[in-house]
């Protein structure tokens, strides 16, 4: 690997989130997402809260402004001026047709993982105290409101874990998790309103996004939501997508613990979120760990059952420090297997952390969330290893994608055993990434 140059990247990184700036928010992306996203506005303000504060506070409270009045946070707030680029767009959600959705801007009716308070709090600590305190007055009430809603509207067992109704909340869509509680849809009863693709034949090869058969599941679901107006329990007794997934939940209990300390920040009462944090975390453990497997799973509520799937998503627990030591050792010893991309199997023989483990037989290196490294896991997985105390380790997934990024540019995603860029580059987000990891960390590479 050549010496990285942690400034140029610094310095490309800045440039990649200014010249995506769009005045109030960040661009997703130029062609294939043209929005704002729910988990990436949070991304983008942990990026932009290293050089932007300014702009970190704006990005966050421009996703907060479209936050409907049940308290959800939208996975995209669309922009009308690039009406008709995206599928599915303002239209086909048609959001107007819930009593929740504001009246000011259109958005899509489904959610995306929580990071915004963990954003909000590294927002805060990189402001200046009174801008700090201002843009924190404002916004902490609505990101209590947002975790109200998913202990509120997402737990109707009301175990203290949240469920996702739709693989693109995850963030992981296509990941191979979705696909048996996705087959609890049986396409052959069902006309799929006709739809075209905005994602096909653009700077992306098709290969390496969604099948239609995926799709098709897809756009079902948010029909369907459209049909039952956006209502929490009209959906959960007319559709079949279900899931406790553990890499949102333990992003929510790493997101409660952030709110709690900007309650303690703003002399509020922290005592709500401290206790969702526990009482998730605790949830977690005795819900989704597979003892046989020695692994977290995801659990599909209509099925009843564990969806038992080698995935990155799999470790999502070491992010809130969940796990006892022994189960911390075990899911240790096997992220840092063969299947993941072990420290020792170097140099650029593979690159980690693939998000499916590469000896299974779904692996596919180029496919979306079906195999390729990406950001955000990297980003959830480091910081939760540097948690537990796996430095190391930590700091060897950090370098691997630093030197994707340094070798070959902000992709989207890579190719975790040929390291090549794959998916839409430039890429906001991954710029993101890399900035809030250099201003958090000290390297020597
Ligand atoms: C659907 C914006 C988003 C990310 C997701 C990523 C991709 C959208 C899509 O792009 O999903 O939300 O159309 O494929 O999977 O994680 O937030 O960058």
């Amino acid at each position: 690997m050549g010496k990285l140059n942690l400034d140029s990247l610094k310095y490309q990184a800045e440039e990649i989130l200014d010249n995506h700036w769009i005045g109030e928010h960040v661009k997703a992306t130029d062609q294939l997402y043209p929005h704002q996203w729910g988990w990436d506005a949070g991304w983008f303000a942990m990026g932009l809260s290293t050089y932007r504060p300014d702009r970190a506070r704006a990005e966050l409270n421009h996703l907060m402004d479209a936050q409907w009045d049940n308290g959800l946070v939208p996975q995209i707030v669309f922009n009308p001026n690039y009406k008709g680029e995206y599928f599915p767009g303002a239209d086909r959600w048609d959001s107007t047709v819930s009593q929740h959705s504001p009246s000011h801007v259109r958005t899509s009716g489904i959610i995306q993982p929580p990071v915004q308070a963990i954003a909000a709090k590294k927002t805060v600590e990189r402001s200046d105290e009174k801008e700090a305190r201002e843009f924190l007055e404002a916004i902490y009430p609505k990101l209590l409101r947002w975790h109200e809603y998913l202990y509120v509207e997402r737990d109707p067992l009301q175990e203290y874990l949240p469920y996702i109704r739709h693989p693109w909340e995850s963030g992981l869509d296509n990941s191979p998790d979705w696909d048996p509680a996705l087959e609890n849809i049986d396409l052959s009863k069902i006309d799929v309103e006709p739809y075209q693709r905005k994602d096909l034949n653009k700077d992306v090869p098709n290969e390496q996004r969604p099948s239609d058969e995926k799709y098709d599941r897809y756009i079902h679901l948010v029909d369907t939501f459209r049909r039952y107006q956006y209502d929490e329990s009209a959906i959960y007794d007319h559709t079949n997508f279900f899931v406790q997934d553990p890499l949102f939940n333990a992003i929510l209990v790493k997101a409660n613990q952030a709110l709690a300390s900007l309650a303690k920040w703003l002399g509020e009462d922290p005592r709500r979120p401290e206790r969702w944090a526990e009482l998730t975390s605790l949830a977690i453990r005795t819900k989704l760990w597979n003892n046989e497997k020695s692994r977290f799973v995801c659990w599909d509520i209509v099925a009843n059952r564990g969806i038992d799937k080698p995935s990155a998503l799999s470790f999502a627990p070491f992010l809130a420090e969940i796990v006892t030591k022994v189960e911390a050792q075990t899911m240790y010893e096997s992220l840092n297997s063969v299947g993941y991309c072990p420290m020792d199997q170097r140099e650029e023989t593979c690159w980690s952390v693939p998000t499916y483990n590469m000896h299974s037989e779904e692996f596919d290196p180029d496919n979306y969330w079906r195999g390729p490294v990406w950001g955000y896991t990297n980003r959830l997985l480091s910081q939760g290893l540097r948690d537990c105390g796996y430095i190391d380790k930590a700091r060897a997934i950090e370098k691997d994608f630093l030197a994707l990024v340094n070798k070959y540019g902000f992709s989207e995603y890579y190719d975790p055993i040929e390291g090549c860029p794959l998916g839409t580059s430039p890429f906001p987000t991954s710029a993101a990434h890399v900035l809030d990891l250099l201003a958090s960390h000290d390297y020597q590479f």
